[in-house]
C-alpha cells in the first residue's frame, strides 16, 4: 500500500543508494537496456572465482570504469548534492549507505557514508591485507606499496559470496532510524534489499522508495516516489527541510 505521510519525521536517517542514483551522471546501472552487464557476463567478472580463474579480464573491467569515472564529464548530480545538503541541514544524524563503488557522494560533499560494496579508487593487497588509494590500471604491471608484492593488487569491491562492509554499523543505524530511503537500486542483491524488511520489523520508520522503476521489493515500502533521482530527491530533501535544498 503506498500512501503519502506528509509529517517529517523527526530521528536519524538512513538513505541508501544503488547505480540508478548515478545514472543522470553519466555512469550506467547494471541490469536492464544498457546496463553494465549487458556487455559483461556477471559471472566472469563479479565473483572471487573469476578473478581466480581470468585476472585480467575482471582487472580490464575495473580499470574501464574506473577511468570513466576519473574521466572529467563524471559529475554528481543534484540527487547526489541534495542528500549533501540534508545531511547538513538535518538536525539528527543522516547515514547514506551506498552499494556504489563511485565517489559521486563524496565528491557532492557527503560526509557520513559507508560504501558496503567498497570502492574503485581503492585497490586491497592479496598478499598482505593493505588498502591503498588507486588510480592507476591494475591489469597492467603493479607493486603493492607495503609487501612490495608484484601484481598482488584487486579492486577493493565486494563480489558475490563475499561479505558486504560494515554491516553491523548499518545493522545499528537501521535498528535506530526514523526514516529509511531507498534510491536507484533494483532489490534484487541482498543484504541490501534486505534491509526494508529489517527496518519495518523494529516498526518504528517511514519507509519511502525512490526509483525510476518500482523494485523487487517495492511492496515492501509504506511509500513510492517514482521518476529520475535528480527530480524525485532533490524534491523529497525539499520536503524534509521544509524549504529548497
Ligand atoms: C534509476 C534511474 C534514475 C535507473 N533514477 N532510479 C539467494 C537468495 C538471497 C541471497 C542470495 C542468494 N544467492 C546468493 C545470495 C547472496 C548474494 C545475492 O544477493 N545474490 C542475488 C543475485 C540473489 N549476495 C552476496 O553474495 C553479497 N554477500 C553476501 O551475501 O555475503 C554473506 C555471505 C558471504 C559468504 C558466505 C555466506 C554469506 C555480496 C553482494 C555483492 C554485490 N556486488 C556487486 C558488484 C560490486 C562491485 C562493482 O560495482 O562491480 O554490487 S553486484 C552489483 O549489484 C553491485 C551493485 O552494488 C549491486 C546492486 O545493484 P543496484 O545498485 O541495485 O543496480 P541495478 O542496476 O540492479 O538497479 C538500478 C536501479 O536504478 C533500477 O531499479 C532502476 O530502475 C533504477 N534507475 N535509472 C532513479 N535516473
Ligand atoms: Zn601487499
Amino acid at each position: 500500500m503506498h500512501q503519502a505521510i506528509d509529517i517529517p519525521p523527526r530521528g536519524p536517517i538512513v538513505v541508501l543508494t544503488g547505480a540508478g542514483i548515478s545514472v543522470e551522471s553519466g555512469l550506467p546501472s547494471f541490469r536492464g537496456p544498457d546496463g553494465l552487464w549487458e556487455g559483461w557476463r556477471l559471472e566472469e567478472v563479479a565473483t572471487p572465482q573469476a578473478f581466480a580463474r581470468q585476472p585480467a579480464t575482471v582487472q580490464r573491467f575495473y580499470d574501464l570504469r574506473r577511468r570513466q569515472l576519473l574521466s572529467p564529464e563524471i559529475r554528481p548530480n543534484p540527487a547526489h548534492v541534495a542528500l549533501a545538503e540534508l545531511e547538513k541541514r538535518w538536525p539528527h544524524k543522516v547515514l547514506i549507505v551506498t552499494q556504489n563503488i563511485e565517489d559521486l557522494h563524496e565528491r557532492a560533499g557527503t560526509r557520513k557514508l559507508i560504501h558496503m560494496h567498497g570502492e574503485l579508487l581503492r585497490a586491497r593487497c592479496t598478499a598482505c591485507a593493505a588498502i591503498h588509494a588507486c588510480r592507476i590500471d591494475l591489469a597492467a604491471e603493479h607493486q603493492c606499496a607495503q609487501c612490495h608484492g608484484a601484481n598482488t593488487l584487486r579492486p577493493h569491491v565486494v563480489w558475490f559470496g563475499e561479505m558486504p562492509l560494515e554491516l553491523d554499523a548499518i545493522d545499528a543505524a537501521l535498528g535506530r532510524c526514523a526514516l529509511f530511503a531507498a534510491i536507484g537500486t533494483s532489490g534484487q542483491v541482498y543484504p541490501a534489499a534486505g534491509f526494508v524488511e529489517q527496518v519495518r520489523r523494529h516498526g518504528r520508520a517511514r519507509t519511502v522508495e525512490l526509483n525510476l522503476e518500482p523494485s523487487a521489493v517495492n511492496s515492501l515500502f509504506a511509500e513510492d516516489r517514482p521518476g529520475p533521482a535528480s527530480a524525485t530527491v532533490p524534491r523529497f530533501v525539499e520536503e524534509l527541510l521544509g524549504g529548497p535544498a
